[in-house]
């Protein structure tokens, strides 16, 4: 049985050991959810890790790290929007739009640098200015993003899953895992995956979405 659900996670392309589940979920939901939250290893090479931060570290290294967002849900991080990319860089981002948006991707691209003592509290991203999918390419730095189902009326959420992201990986979350979830980045400290401790040093992102 595991052998044909790891069989049919290969076919489909995801990857199975990055995604830790606790709480009660039925076979059925894991699945959904599998669906909805896809993590692709080795997405970018380590030569277009390095050709994507020879374009940001310029503009973003000018910027101060910022202890609090608008809405207090990030700590330690530097942002900036970019439309205009290398033709080399472009040939990625085009991968990333195809990947997860059927080539229908928005045109600024989010990136943001968390620095090594930053985190990203528990969130789900606003509707007015996102659409149902989210995609990121993870630079620099192994994390580990945690997803929380949003709790409805008084009891607390009983599901809740962890993704190792590895560094050069791309995730896309979309729809169920968009909508129903919080998603985070947790702290250096409380960075463990399957018992593991996962060093989590400064890591940029670079994210696409889609309208909403
Ligand atoms: O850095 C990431 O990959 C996650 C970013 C995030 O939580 C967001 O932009 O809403």
């Amino acid at each position: 049985m595991l052998v044909l659900r790891r069989l049919e996670a290969k076919i489909l392309g995801r990857s199975l050991h990055l995604v830790e589940f606790a709480g009660q979920w039925t076979s059925s939901e894991r699945r959904q959810f599998e669906c909805d939250m896809r993590v692709i290893e080795n997405f970018v090479t380590p030569a277009e890790e390095a050709g994507l931060l020879r374009e940001i570290e310029p503009h973003i290294s000018r910027l101060p790290y910022e202890s609090s967002h608008w809405d207090e849900a990030i700590h330690g991080y530097r942002e900036l929007e970019r439309r205009k990319w290398s033709p080399q860089n472009r040939v990625v981002l085009d991968r990333v739009s195809r990947e997860a948006f059927g080539g229908r991707a928005m045109p600024f691209v989010h990136i943001l640098d968390l620095a090594e003592v930053g985190v990203i509290k528990p969130h789900v991203d606003s509707i007015r200015f996102c659409g149902h999918t989210i995609a990121g390419i993870s630079l620099l730095s192994d994390c580990v993003m945690r997803l929380q189902r949003v709790a409805k009326g008084p009891d607390p959420p009983c599901q809740s899953a962890d993704l190792l992201l590895p560094r050069h990986s791309l995730y896309i979350m979309r729809a169920l895992a968009r909508y129903e979830f919080t998603h985070e980045i947790l702290a250096r400290e409380e960075s463990r995956f399957r018992n593991r401790s996962v060093e989590r040093r400064r890591r940029v992102s670079v994210i696409c979405r889609n309208d909403p």
